[in-house]
Parts: C-alpha cells; structure tokens; sequence
C-alpha cells in the first residue's frame, strides 16, 4: 500500500465509525477526500510536511481533515480515530462483508446488542435477537443468516485477480536472488483458483537465511508478519504472501505437496500406500519392511523434480490446474489426462464493450487493441436495453441498428475480422430483450442474467440457450466472487440443451467472475457443451484477462476443440449460423 493509499484507507475507516455513530453528512466529505488523496499523483507525505495549507488544496479536503493528514505523517497516528475506536471495537470490514450490513447497521447492533465480531452476530441471529432491534425485522435477520458463512470466508480470501500480479512479481524478483536455484508459486494460486487464501512461494536454495533475507527486504512488500529460518510471511497490499525455502533436492517433492489441493494429496498419498510407497513434502520413499517413522525414513525414490515424483507412482505428471480430486489421479495413472487447451490458442473474443454502452473506448480502438493483441476476430456485443440495465446503459434496438452499420463499416478497413453482435439480458422467464428479427440480423447474440440473480436459473438459462438465435450464454451464473453466489444452475441439464441447440456456454475470464468456474466447465463439457472464453472487456487493456478464463478452462479439463473461440473465423461463423 502506498502512504496516500494507507491515509485514505484511514479517512474511510473514519467515515465508516462516524457513520456507526449516527453522524450526518460528515462521513461523505470524509469519504470523498479519502477517494481524492487515493488518486492524487504525488505524495501527500510530501505535502504534509508543507503544512495543512498545502494538504487543504485537494478538492474535498477541508480544514478538519487536512489538520488529520498532516497529524498522522507527523505522529503516526489520528487521536480522533483512535477514540472513535475504543468507543466502537467493533471488526467493521468483516460485519460489512454481509450483504444488507453497512457501517449503520454495525453501529446499531453494537448500541443494542453489544456485537463486535461475526460470530457474536451470528450467535444473535441465531437467538432471533436481531429482530427486535429498532430498525431490523426477521427478515434481515434470516438474511444474516443466509449470507454469514459466505461473508466469513469472502473475508479472508483475495480474488486470484488481486494475488497472480503480486504473485508473478514476487516470483521473478525472487527468481533473480544469487542463493536461489528454483523458484515457483504453489498453492491454490498455482492451480488457479478463483479465489486465494494466500500466495505460496516455494524456493530451493542451498541457503535459505540468504532467501529469507531478501524476501522480507522486498519492496513490493508492505509488511512482514513473521520471518524465520526457512519460512516468512507478508503482505503486498491486502495479499498475504507466503515464503518457503527447501533443499534444492527436495524441491520436486515440497512443490508438489504445497501445490495442494489437499484431497488431491490425499488421492495421490493413497494411491502410494497401495505401492508400499510413502509420499511426503520430502520425496517418495520405498518403505517396504520398514517400522522407522521419521518422515525421511526408507529408501528415498525421488524428490528433485515433481515430474520424478508423480513417476515414481506410475502417474503422468499432472497440470496444477487439475489437481482437485476430480478424477485426474486415475486419469494420470491409466495415462489418459486431457490434452489441454493452451494460453495461446484462443484466437479471439467474442463479448466486448464499447463507449456505445458502458465501455470506454470507441469500436475501432476496441478493434485495433484486439489486433494489437494477436486476436484473429472480435465482435462487438454492447448491452441491450433490458432487466438488470440501469441509467441507461443499455442500447435501444432502434440504435442497435445504427451500430450495426458502424461496426461493418469499421469492419471493412480493419485487419481482423470483426464480428456485429449484442450482450441481451434473459429476463427471470427465460426471454431475450431484443426483437427477434434484430437478433437473426446480428453476427453472434451473448445472452447473460443481469438481474433477479437468486435461486434456481436452470430453466431460465435453458429457455435462452434454445432461443434460436441465441449464440453464446454469458456468465451464467451471474456470479461475482466474494459477493454475490448468483443462479443456482443445473450444469448437466443446460449443457444438454445448449449442445442440442448450438450454444455456448461462456467462461467469463472477468476475474471478479470466472463464471463458469472450472468445476462447472467439466460437467458441461461432459454433458457435450462447446465452451467460449470472453473478457467482456469494457477497454482494450481488459483483452489481456484472457489468460484467466483459460486457466479456467483447464481447471475444466477442456481440450482445443471444446473451445469455440479456438476455431478460425469461418468455423465460427459456421456454428452462429447453425
Ligand atoms: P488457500 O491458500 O486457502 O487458497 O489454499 P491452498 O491450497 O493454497 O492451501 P494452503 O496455502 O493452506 O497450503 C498450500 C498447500 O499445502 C495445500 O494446497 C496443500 C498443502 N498442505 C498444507 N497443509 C496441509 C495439510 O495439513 N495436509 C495436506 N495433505 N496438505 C497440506
Ligand atoms: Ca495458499
Ligand atoms: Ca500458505
Ligand atoms: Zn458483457
């Protein structure tokens, strides 16, 4: 975190007591100059060592909070929000992260009930005490309910998006240390999940003080939490990041443990059991006749590269994306794990945006970005008018047909080819918000949930993906992690009717979506849909989310050819017009 970001993140968490407290207007203006000292280009340590009147220039700075900003850089802390805390302990960012909570509720349930931490509202919920708090009914109490574990775990975990730029930096900068030999990410964020826990690094070094000693003294690096001989543990921005150090010969063996998951080290652990092999995060050990139960006991068969170590078992070795226990440890035994996609392999996107609906750029910059990135096609689908489309944001059908001719005429000059499309809602009954004649005059029709994003969306979805002109279902689930489940959909039932009527079924490589998310992507591609990876992307630089949606379709065991977006223009032309 930068210093300006650190003081507007204390602005805001001023903002959210004020607003606990029941205090009026004033946490608005705290918030808006949080924001403001958040975009500011220079550094307000600078200007706070100028004095309150060179802080005061930021617009929405006033005289309270500038005396505040210069108090901090000066003490180190705020007075004021340090007895704003005392008088309200309350674990705002946790409470908040239920949906329907804000920092009022959290005040008012501290007032009356004395709540601080998500078990003590839980605890209450559960006691039916929230309900008869002023200003709460049963309903929001069933909500709480509902929502908490889903808060509770959305509050410890960061979007893969947030963690993979943090992970790749800090793997090339450790890469590059003289005592490193190896250098590799591991966990959850080596097998792409959605959303991580933390970024596990795992180095092979001869010399760990010396590994340790530059992790911590990294600049990407905001604060250290604890750092020993061979292990350390940080945070960059709100990421944790997780070091480990390891004897260059055992580095096959503790990268493939730590790359998880758990039940598919288990699976593997099993599988080694019935061979009289022990597997560990040391290496595999023949331990035949053997009683010792020190770890590094028996006959050790490989450790030094995780290829070793899955031969060693008679298992081809296994891509970290698969290794979810879904059947990829018989798969790797028997010799028959997918060939997978490959980053690479997409050639184009086929759910954009541009400044005709809420992207921000124009459709011939979306064009070029596509062609600067190597894509063969793009089609331009921009939101319809429709449910879930607020402020406007949404083409009208009428302009929609002004677009059209927009788009061929960019089309013409262009270097890629360029498809005309449209991003339709399916309403909650299953409906397209586009004339139908306006749908079969369009390329390709995205049709995505926007709104009413609860309970089952099977039939929903099903009804779209029969729609005849429907080309591609758009994220699902309408799910967004961390915040919002979205549609409960039955995978197996829409992949059917989605094969049966030539529709896709879309991977949004959004990475606050990746919906569908791997799991869901298998059974699809099982059940005999065609999968489409799409940014969505709202500008040019959101074409490289790509790589997202890809790892995504590898956690789903997809191939090239399950993949439509793998296919040349012409293929795709073909299955739109099918
Ligand atoms: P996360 O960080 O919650 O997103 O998930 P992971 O999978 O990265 O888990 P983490 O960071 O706790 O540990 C990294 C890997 O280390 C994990 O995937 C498997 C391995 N591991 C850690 N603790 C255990 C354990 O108690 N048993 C087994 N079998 N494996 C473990
Ligand atoms: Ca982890
Ligand atoms: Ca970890
Ligand atoms: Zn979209």
């Amino acid at each position: 975190m930068s210093r300006n970001d650190e003081i507007a993140t204390l602005l805001e968490e001023f903002a959210d007591l004020l607003d606990a407290k029941g205090v009026e207007y004033k946490p608005r203006a705290y918030r808006r100059a949080a924001e403001n000292i958040r975009d500011f280009p220079g550094a307000m340590e600078g200007l706070a060592a100028e004095g309150e009147a060179s802080v005061g220039e930021i617009d929405g700075v006033g005289d309270a909070i500038s005396s505040k900003v210069v108090e901090y850089f000066e003490t180190g802390e705020i007075e004021e929000l340090t007895e704003l805390r005392a008088e309200l302990p309350v674990e705002m960012a946790a409470l908040t992260a239920v949906e329907g909570i804000g920092p009022k509720s959290v005040g008012s349930l501290y007032e009356a009930l004395g709540i601080t931490t998500l078990d003590e509202l839980e605890a209450a919920a559960e006691a039916g005490e929230i309900q008869e708090v002023s200003g709460f009914g049963a309903k929001t109490e069933q909500n709480i309910l509902d929502n908490i574990d889903f808060a509770r775990e959305a509050h410890e975990r960061s979007l893969l998006g947030e963690g993979r730029p943090h992970g790749d930096r800090v793997r090339s900068y450790m890469a590059a240390g003289d005592a490193v030999a190896e250098c590799a990410l591991g966990g959850s964020i080596r097998r792409w999940r959605p959303t991580i826990g933390d970024v596990d690094v795992l180095v092979g070094s001869p010399n760990p003080e010396a590994v340790v000693e530059r992790f911590v003294d990294w600049d990407g690096l905001d604060r250290v939490i604890e750092s020993g001989d061979t292990k350390a543990s940080a945070y960059a921005d709100d990421v944790r990041v997780d070091l480990r150090v390891v004897d260059p010969s055992e580095f096959g063996a503790a990268l493939q443990y730590f790359t998880g998951s758990k039940d598919h080290n288990v699976a593997v652990r099993n599988r080694a059991i019935e061979q009289d092999l022990k597997v560990n995060e040391y290496g595999v050990f023949d331990v035949e006749g053997v009683e010792d139960d020190d770890q590094r006991a028996g006959e050790l068969v490989a450790s030094e590269t995780e290829e070793a170590v899955y031969d060693a078992l008679g298992m081809d070795w296994v891509p970290p994306e698969l290794r979810e226990n879904r059947g990829e440890v018989a798969a790797a035994a028997d010799g028959s794990l997918p060939d997978l996609l490959a980053e690479g392999e997409v050639r184009g996107d086929i759910h954009t945006h541009t400044n005709w609906s809420d992207g921000s750029n124009s459709i011939t910059e979306m064009v070029e970005g596509a062609a600067d990135f190597g894509h063969d096609y793009l089609a331009v689908t921009d939101h319809a008018t429709g449910p879930g489309m607020v402020g406007g944001v949404g083409v009208p059908d009428e302009k929609l047909r002004e677009q059209i001719s927009e788009v061929e005429s960019v089309a013409a000059d262009a270097d890629i080819d360029v498809f005309t499309g449209v991003e339709a809602n399916i309403a909650a009954d299953g409906s397209i918000s586009v004339v139908d004649d306006l749908l079969s005059e369009l390329d390709v029709v995205v049709a995505s949930p926007h709104a009413a994003l609860d309970g089952d969306g099977t039939d929903r979805l099903v009804a779209a993906a029969q729609h005849p002109d429907v080309n591609v279902i758009g994220h699902p689930t309408g799910r967004y992690l961390n915040r919002r489940e979205g549609l409960d959909v039955d995978v197996g039932r829409l992949a059917e009717a989605a094969a049966d009527n030539d529709t896709a079924l879309e991977i949004n490589a959004n990475p606050a979506r990746l919906d569908l998310g791997g799991g869901a992507v298998k059974q699809a591609i099982e059940a005999g849909a065609t999968i489409a990876i799409n940014t969505d992307a709202h500008s040019p630089a959101n074409l490289d989310l790509l790589r997202y949606g890809v790892h995504t379709a590898q956690r789903g065991w997809a191939e090239t050819g399950d993949v439509l977006n793998t296919r040349d223009a012409e293929g795709l032309r073909e299955f739109f017009d099918a």
